[in-house]
């Protein structure tokens, strides 16, 4: 088993596993360290991740971007209509869920986000099965803290759906808190003074800011803050808009109306602004962009940051409010560590940096921290791996009520109650107790709308408790509902069981309690000693569970089993299209490799005759590769090389024989 940690980024998503030596980013099919978050749907297979990104430009309307942000959503939602900007392909309804309609082995699909981003994580779980040369199942995946309990359900389900067991969604500041705790050798003792630290990742799409208090072996969120509109995608699209208006007056083009020259200048902008982190000036060159124009351009860095600077005032205000939060003045704070890939922009460091009048760290990797720190915790988590343990403590990013329908036989119920205050610890168990005659439901829901991203609705689960009946003598059943937001961030009612109020026999400790003679302490809850004193209390004791009916946004068991399935066939679908592709390929390179030999290690092995009929055959098999050829199956390519070999066979074996009597006449020689 391994154990493995994804940060699952909007734009790039990068593996990390845990081995005995430590932790290591494992690179992908092209040797990249980081893969582009993108699934792209072609004729015959899908691609995903770099094969993704690599057909884009010529794939635009079937390449969808941000999966992670538009898992959980509607698209309805104002926030989707945003992603929409960003994303090429076609954003459409798909059941509750935004989806996205694409053109799949030559048909109109849709699949809805969850979908898409199993997908992509299939991906994700063969790119490090083929680095470890082993299964992987065990993942822990970094999660905006800003995801609502729909969102992060979205993501568990499409895990499942890749075969993929989620021990952790982890908040992405979290997970770069953790691999930054975790190494360190100096934290503070138990009663000591805790060391605070600011933890700020900028992304390509949004801004987290987590106030983090370290003592050794444990972590404590203490407020996290985010702007989820705050990226460096919003830096490129600046960039963008300005080159816009430059071609126009400067070439007489307009990109807004071609989707491809639109890409091609995000890309451009891209660079370029990565080239401004570095230097004062940086140039734009792109040939035939459209209508056969070549475009080019330069930009300060001094003009990038007054373009940006609507932003650049914004960039406090995520600190601002954590450390409200937290109740703790920026003074307060020991360590500012940074990560993110936009964190890399001077003018962010410089305003971050300015507003706390303190030297910024960037000790950790800021494009691999967080999922260094995800493959922390599953080493923690997996029981498969030893490591130190170290405590992670979480908090809720919104607060949850609950409510239910009032009981007619008691007058002054309340009918919700605020159960997760935002900031409460996470995971977090909270028993709910109700007095009913019978079954009720309760109906668990974000208290404050108004927080939540976009329009995601507030809704979380009904819970129906199910077996409640009257208790003869006193009425009502008591019931007892254990609320809990779990590892990963979500709510459940888990369980439930009811009580009775009994009469008990308790024992009570006098006023030196400490002080009992030891033979007393011995007997103790066995048979009375006549020195004890005791008393009746009343107390709650369990009499019976009680079953609970949860709906809930997740995707239910046979649905979940039916994608499961359908992702399946598509990535063997996919893995034939791969193999067929590998052995076309072979075929050709055979044919090449046959008349070389011919010419060379074979010339004297073979009369003219052979060669010629052997000749013949490689032309015959190559005029029909490249045609009726060009798309057979995997068999009939297997076979023709069959062919091929059987037709050299002979002569092969003459040149293999000639080989090995070569190499005895020398080892005789040595002999000798
Ligand atoms: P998110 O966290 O928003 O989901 P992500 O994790 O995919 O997205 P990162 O990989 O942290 O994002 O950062 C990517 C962003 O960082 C991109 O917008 C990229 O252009 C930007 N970036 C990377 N290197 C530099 C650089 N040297 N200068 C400026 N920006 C950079
Ligand atoms: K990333
Ligand atoms: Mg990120």
């Amino acid at each position: 088993m391994s154990v493995v940690g994804v940060d699952f980024g909007t734009l790039n998503t990068v593996i990390a596993v845990a081995r005995n030596r430590g932790v290591d980013v494992i690179t992908n099919e092209v040797s990249n360290r980081a893969t582009p978050s993108l699934v792209g749907f072609g004729p015959k297979a899908r691609y995903l991740g770099e094969t993704a990104k690599t057909q884009e430009i010529s794939n635009l309307k079937n390449t969808v971007s941000c999966l992670k942000r538009l898992a959980g959503r509607s698209l309805k939602d104002p926030d989707v209509q945003i992603e929409q900007q960003y994303v090429s392909a076609a954003l459409v309804e798909c059941g509750a869920q935004v989806g996205a309609e694409i053109s799949y082995l030559g048909k109109k699909e849709k699949f809805s986000a969850t979908e898409l981003v199993a997908m992509f994580l299939s991906k994700v779980k063969q790119t490090a099965q083929a680095e470890l040369r082993l299964p992987v199942s065990d993942i822990v995946m970094s999660v905006p803290a800003w995801f609502t309990d729909v969102q992060r359900r979205s993501l568990m389900d499409a895990a499942e759906i890749a075969g993929l067991k989620m021990l952790r969604l982890m908040n992405d500041t979290t997970a770069a808190a953790l691999g930054w705790g975790i190494t360190k050798l100096d934290l503070p003792g138990p009663e000591e003074k805790p060391r605070r630290v600011a933890i700020i990742d900028i992304g390509h799409s949004d801004y987290t800011c987590s106030i983090i208090d370290f003592k050794k072996g444990e972590l404590a969120v203490k407020a996290t803050a985010c702007d989820r509109h705050f990226g460096g995608r919003d830096f490129n699209l600046a960039l963008v808009k300005h080159f816009e208006k430059e071609f126009k007056a400067r070439f007489k083009i307009d990109i807004t109306t071609n989707p491809k020259a639109m890409v091609r200048v995000e890309t451009s902008c891209e660079k370029l602004k990565k080239i401004l982190s570095a230097n004062q000036q940086a140039p734009l060159n792109i040939e035939s962009l459209m209508n056969d124009v070549d475009v080019n351009g330069m930009i300060t860095r001094q003009e990038f940051e007054a373009l940006i600077e609507p932003m650049l005032l914004r960039v406090t205000a995520p600190i601002e409010q954590a450390l409200a939060d937290a109740k703790l003045a920026k003074e307060d704070i020991d360590v500012i560590e940074l990560v993110g890939g936009c964190t890399r922009v001077p003018a962010l460091k410089d305003r971050i940096q300015e507003y706390f009048g303190k030297q910024l760290s960037f000790t950790m990797n800021q494009d691999e921290a967080i999922a260094r720190g995800c493959a922390f915790s599953c080493a923690i988590l997996s029981p498969v791996f030893k490591v130190r343990d170290f405590a992670v403590q979480d908090i809720c990013s919104y607060p949850i009520e609950f409510s239910w329908e009032k009981d007619q036989d008691i007058p002054d119920e309340d009918t919700s109650l605020t159960v997760f205050q935002k900031g409460n610890v996470l995971p977090s168990t909270k028993i709910l107790t109700f007095y009913r005659k019978q079954a009720f439901d309760l109906e668990a829901r974000y208290a404050k709308p108004e927080l939540l991203p976009g329009k995601v609705q507030p809704f979380i689960g009904r819970f129906s408790v199910k077996g409640v009946k009257a208790d003869p003598k006193t009425e009502f059943m008591i019931c007892k509902l254990k609320a809990r937001v779990n590892i990963h961030g979500i709510l459940n009612v888990e369980s439930g069981y009811y009580v009775e109020d009994q009469e008990v026999e308790e024992e009570v400790k006098d006023e030196e309690g400490e002080k009992k003679d030891p033979e007393a302490m011995e007997t103790d809850g066995e048979k009375k000693d006549s020195k004890t004193k005791t008393r009746k209390v009343k107390k709650q004791v369990r009499k019976g569970d009680l079953p609970i009916v949860a709906g809930v946004t997740s995707l239910d068991q046979p649905a979940l089993a039916a994608a499961a399935e359908k992702e399946n066939s598509m990535a063997m679908e996919d893995k034939l299209v791969a193999d067929t592709e590998e052995k076309k390929n072979e075929l050709e390179a055979y044919i090449y490799e046959m008349r070389n030999k011919l010419d060379e290690q074979y010339a004297d092995l073979a009369n003219d005759d052979e060669k010629d009929k052997i000749r013949a055959k490689l032309t015959e098999t190559e005029d029909w590769l490249y045609e009726d050829g060009e798309d057979a199956t995997k068999a009939i390519y297997v076979a023709k090389m069959d062919e091929i070999r059987a037709m050299a066979g002979p002569v092969a074996q003459r040149h293999f024989d000639k080989v090995e009597a070569e190499r005895q006449a020398v080892q005789a020689k040595l002999d000798a």
